[in-house]
């Protein structure tokens, strides 16, 4: 059987912050892989574990629920973002031990390289070359996010010899069948668990147990990369956090899911009473918000009892124009109803943390004020998350229109942290106070 490297990349970017972060597609893919026969390797270069001596350098130390900084380093910044007076950097393993570990490896027949935030593309352009370098025999096969958004701009600027424009499980294969004359049937992330094998010292687990959203949010682009919601079955989801529990050692894991709390009864409920049978004392982490409208006193309860911490949401905006604009998720009074039912459960209010977007077309500083003392007022804790123009989304003509920089032909002023489509009300400085407002 053919032998397989698949590589997470560097993140180049000003800033990042091991938020629970593991490349979820890519270790789907691995153990897809695996279960067809093949021979695989897998090395996450911004893994802070990865071909260091233990223990971890003071900096690097975890906290307690497994979030930490990656190792980074700073370099040169991209021609076009030389004006911008922040510091650029590579995260992730340095580039010599990165080359020496290639270089312990067995000689691939083929490379995957997977790809996230499209404006990350210099990051998995330098990587790519460090692997042409090492191997200058395989041919690489870039897949991701970046290469399904932007598949031209990946062509023309990424060196990798295949591009996986979509899922892995769709378009893999043919490709498969170009380089090895065979094309495998490899199964989807909802059939599969995924394992932790590949890292020596896992901080803590990942999971996604569905992709796509019951929601048509003119901003995300999730409804649009998967248009009908697809589930692993409760049992399968039980397995797999049991699984990372148990053979990898996490007490931590994180869902990635988009739409983990729809339609309760028929998918988290069931996972989470599995969960609770099993007596795994995890806790739970949600960094990608979670809908606030199929919240039940129920649902609350399971969530507490089952080790859910730190939750947070996604509401937004409370300006209810924006709202019906943006497409209706939820509004504010879902979630003077989800903190009711949270509280009776348990959990205090300032514990949920609910996101609110900035930097929209349009959206004047004194709105996203308005936004933050309405959740304020709630007893929540609210998070702004800065708004990323991302292609194909509804969103995406409107974004043109107020940008700032020409983000269409360059990826890197996607960098939601440039603000690229923001009301001229609100600049770095008023972004930062409302920042800190929202601590207060
Ligand atoms: C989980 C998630 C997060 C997590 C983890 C992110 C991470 N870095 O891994 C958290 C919550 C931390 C997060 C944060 C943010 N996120 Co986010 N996030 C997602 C989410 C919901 C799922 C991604 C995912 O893991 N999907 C599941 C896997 C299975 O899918 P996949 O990786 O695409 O893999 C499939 C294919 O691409 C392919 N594939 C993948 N790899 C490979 C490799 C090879 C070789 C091959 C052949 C194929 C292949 O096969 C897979 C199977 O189908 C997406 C939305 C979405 N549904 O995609 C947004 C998304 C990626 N996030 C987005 C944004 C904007 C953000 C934030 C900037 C928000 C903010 N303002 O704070 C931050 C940035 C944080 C950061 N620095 O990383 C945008 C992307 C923006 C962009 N320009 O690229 C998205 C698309 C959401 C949206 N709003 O539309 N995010």
């Amino acid at each position: 059987m053919p032998q397989l490297l698949l590589v997470n990349p560097w993140i180049f970017d000003f800033a990042a912050y091991d938020f629970w972060l593991k490349p979820i597609g890519l270790l789907s893919l691995a153990e897809a892989l695996k279960e067809t026969g093949f021979e695989i390797e897998l090395v996450d270069l911004t893994d802070p574990f990865l071909n260091r001596e233990s223990p971890l350098p003071r900096q690097l130390r975890r906290m307690p629920d497994g979030r930490g900084k990656f190792f980074a380093e700073e370099i040169p910044k991209p021609a076009a973002l030389k004006n911008i007076a922040r510091k650029y950097k590579r995260h992730g393993v340095d580039p010599a031990r990165a080359e020496s570990l290639f270089a312990t490896i067995t000689k691939p027949d083929a490379i995957l390289l997977s790809t996230t935030m499209t404006y990350w593309y210099p990051g998995y352009v330098r990587t790519s070359e460090l692997l042409r370098k090492v191997f200058p025999e395989a041919p690489i096969i870039a897949g991701g996010l970046y290469v399904t958004l932007l598949p031209e701009h990946a062509r023309k600027n990424l060196p990798a010899d295949f591009f996986c424009v979509g899922d892995y499980e769709t378009f893999l294969p043919e490709i498969f069948r170009k380089i090895f004359g065979a094309a495998p049937r490899l199964k989807s992330p909802e059939q599969i668990g995924i394992g932790l094998e590949w890292y020596s010292c896992p901080a803590y687990g990942v999971v996604i147990t569905g992709r796509g959203c019951a929601s048509r949010c003119r901003y995300c682009v999730s409804w649009k990369l998967h248009p009908a919601l697809r589930r692993k079955s409760p049992e399968l989801a039980v397995e797999e956090i049991s699984g990372q529990a148990e053979n990898f050692g996490v007490r931590n894991i994180a869902f990635y899911d988009d739409a983990l709390l729809v339609d309760p009864g028929e998918h988290i409920m069931p996972i989470l009473e599995g969960v609770i049978r099993k007596k795994l004392a995890l806790n739970f982490h949600t960094p990608n918000g979670l809908h606030l409208k199929p919240m039940t006193r129920e649902l609350a309860k399971l969530m507490k009892r089952s080790g859910f911490q730190v939750i947070r949401f996604g509401l937004e905006t409370a300006d209810p124009g924006r709202q019906k604009m943006l497409g209706p998720k939820a509004g504010i009074d879902d979630l003077a109803s989800a903190l009711d039912d949270l509280e009776q459960a348990g959990f205090a209010r300032k514990e949920i943390g609910i996101y609110m977007l900035a930097g929209l077309p349009g959206q004047a500083a004194e709105e996203i004020e308005r936004d933050i003392q309405s959740v304020k007022k709630l007893g929540a804790r609210p998070y702004l998350t800065e708004y990323s123009p991302i292609p194909g989304t509804d969103l995406w003509e409107e974004a043109c229109a107020s940008a700032r920089f020409d983000f269409v032909n360059e990826p890197l002023f996607q960098n939601c942290s440039l603000l690229s489509c923001a009301h001229p009300s609100l600049t770095p400085q008023k972004l930062s106070r409302l920042r800190a407002l929202c601590k207060e």
